[in-house]
């Protein structure tokens, strides 16, 4: 039985990787941080059957990292830790490099201290953020990167050394350059989920309105459960390499935010330009979305747009499986369902 070692297990891609790895027969376990609160929410599942195993461990912690690693002796780790948010890489952006970056390091050399670089393969969750201020449109591997947050810059030093390792030491390393995918486990904070769980609280009277940053921004968004299955395709090739992972379409913020609302009964109706711009219940006339300066970031990037021609024809992966439309009507109805609960939990 294979071996697999997912940090970041606890996140919205770790819960998804580790239900896939369980599904093809695999052995998995997880390094999971310390916490004041729970964080299992989305693995409690698998840990109630008992079905994965936890090890307590940090990415910012070395000598952790070598401990679990030498414990499990994985065949495969997924490297999916990293403080994933970009706005609050602006507030936090040593410890994001800590994590995003010297983590990644800290991985490559637990694995090559303890003797397995033969043996051992290693994903790295890159990210389309490294494409950030875009020349040009669709991104594909051969794209020059241009990071442009704390965050895209710390994920480009673990891209570039997972590629050092890889060629210095002939180690079985990939990146998978990964564009936005959501879910309806995805975090709160980010964009697509702020807006489903907005969408239905407001539907629902539970929600006065939605204050957003950057209407305009457009992104290739996925959903996760179908982009964990090409992180364990690269995995499975004779060689390693790096692919980008994407449905090869864009949409704005505001695209998505139609959408959202459209599932839950509203026709959204804009006026307004830029700071100014607000979104109106077409039926009503009342105020529902409004651009709040608090969501702008330092440099955003605005137009990250997927070619995932290589994945799909080397790794036989389908970027077509689910579209942003139906990714935003699986979060709507999970979202729909939480507000009603709310609702009559309150009532
Ligand atoms: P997520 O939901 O934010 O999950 C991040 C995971 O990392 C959580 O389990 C978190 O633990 C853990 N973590 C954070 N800091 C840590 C530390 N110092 N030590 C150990 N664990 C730590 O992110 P995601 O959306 O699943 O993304 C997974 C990976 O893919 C991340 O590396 C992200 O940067 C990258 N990525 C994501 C996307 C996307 O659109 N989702 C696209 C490209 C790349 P807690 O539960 O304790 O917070
Ligand atoms: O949902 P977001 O916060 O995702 P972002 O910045 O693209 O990062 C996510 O995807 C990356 C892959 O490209 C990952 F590497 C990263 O870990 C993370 O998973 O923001 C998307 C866009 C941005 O342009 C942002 O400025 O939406 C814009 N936006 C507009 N209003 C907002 C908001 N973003 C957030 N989080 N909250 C807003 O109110």
């Amino acid at each position: 039985m294979k071996k697999a070692l997912i940090t970041g297990i606890t996140g919205q891609d770790g819960s998804y990787l580790a239900e896939l790895l369980l599904d093809k027969g695999y052995e998995v376990h997880g390094v999971m941080r310390r916490s004041s609160v729970r964080t299992t929410s989305r693995i409690d599942g698998l840990l109630k059957e008992g079905r994965v195993t936890l090890h307590n461990g940090d990415l910012t912690d070395s000598s952790s990292l070598i401990r679990v690693i030498g414990e499990v002796r994985p065949d495969e780790i997924y490297n999916l830790a990293a403080q994933s948010h970009v706005g609050v890489s602006f507030d936090a952006a040593e410890y994001t490099s800590e994590v995003d970056a010297v983590g990644v390091l800290r991985i490559l050399e637990a694995v090559r201290i303890l003797g397995l670089g033969a043996c051992c393969r290693i994903y790295q969750a890159s990210t389309s953020e490294l494409y950030g201020k875009v020349v040009t449109a669709p991104q594909n591997e051969e794209t020059p990167f241009h990071p442009y947050s704390p965050y895209a810059v710390a994920k480009q030093y673990g891209f570039w050394i997972v590629k050092e390792y890889r060629e210095a030491y002939g180690m079985f390393a990939v990146n998978g350059i990964l564009f936005n995918h959501e879910s309806e486990r995805r975090g709160s904070e980010f964009v697509t989920r702020k807006i489903t769980l907005a969408a239905s609280r407001i539907a629902n009277g539970l929600q006065d309105h939605l204050e957003l940053g950057n209407l305009d921004s457009l992104r290739d968004w996925g959903y996760a459960k179908d982009y964990v299955e090409c992180m364990w395709l690269m995995m499975q090739q004779a060689e390693p390499d790096d692919y980008v992972v994407a449905t090869g379409v864009q949409h704005s913020v505001r695209d998505f935010t139609n959408w959202a609302f459209e599932e839950a009964g509203i026709s959204l109706k804009w006026e307004g330009m830029g700071a100014e711009e607000k979104g109106f219940d077409a039926c009503t006339g009342k105020m529902l979305v409004c651009v709040s300066d608090a969501f702008y970031r330092p440099t955003d990037v605005v137009n990250l747009w997927g070619d995932p021609t290589k994945a799909r024809t080397r790794l036989g992966w389908d970027p077509d499986k689910t579209s942003c439309r139906e990714l935003c009507k699986i979060m709507m109805a999970h979202d729909m369902e939480l507000a009603r609960n709310e609702k009559n939990a309150g009532a």
